[in-house]
């Protein structure tokens, strides 16, 4: 079972509560496919993938971007719970999708950078450890259905 601290609580609610969706979600979503370009192959509906400009500007990509990590709200309104929380969006990445489960790692590592270059200084080491755990909860309960 996870444990969080009442500080790592406030810090994960903090980052959330200043997040801004709409900007946030485009960016990590885009930056994976560019750093980590297999993961293109499950967006072949998107549209023009060809290169940085066209992925930033795919309005798909960003519509797609906001939605995962609106599929982050999950786990924080469930911390206690997170493994369970995810078990259908688990079995429909693994059953339906067929993403690799080290995608969300890799996914999570590139939402990790654009949270910190957005919040600058107030990224703190002790910030960056508590969203971090939160993200690897996250990332092994999308993975915990894949067998
Ligand atoms: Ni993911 C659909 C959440 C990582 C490929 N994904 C979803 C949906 C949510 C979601 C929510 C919508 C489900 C529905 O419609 O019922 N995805 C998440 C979260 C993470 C994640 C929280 C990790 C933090 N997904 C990934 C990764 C990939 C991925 C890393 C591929 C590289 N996801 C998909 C695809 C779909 C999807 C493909 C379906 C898209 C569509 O609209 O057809």
């Amino acid at each position: 079972m996870v444990v969080w601290s009442d500080n790592e609580r406030a810090i994960i609610n903090s980052i959330f509560s200043g997040l801004d969706y709409e900007e946030v979600g485009p960016s990590a979503l885009g930056r994976c496919l560019v750093v980590y370009p297999w993961t293109k192959r499950h967006f072949t509906n998107f549209g023009n993938l060809s290169n940085a400009a066209a992925i930033q500007g795919n309005p798909k990509v960003a519509a797609h971007g906001i939605k995962v990590l609106h599929g982050l709200d999950m786990a924080l309104k469930n911390m206690d719970n997170i493994k369970a929380t995810y078990a259908d969006l688990s079995v429909l990445h693994s059953e339906k999708l067929h993403v690799d489960p080290d995608n969300f790692r890799v996914l999570s590592d590139c939402l990790t950078i654009v949270v910190a270059a957005r919040m600058g200084n107030a990224f703190t080491p002790e910030t960056q450890a508590a969203f971090q755990k939160f993200l690897a909860v996250v990332v092994s309960a999308l993975g915990k259905q894949y067998h």
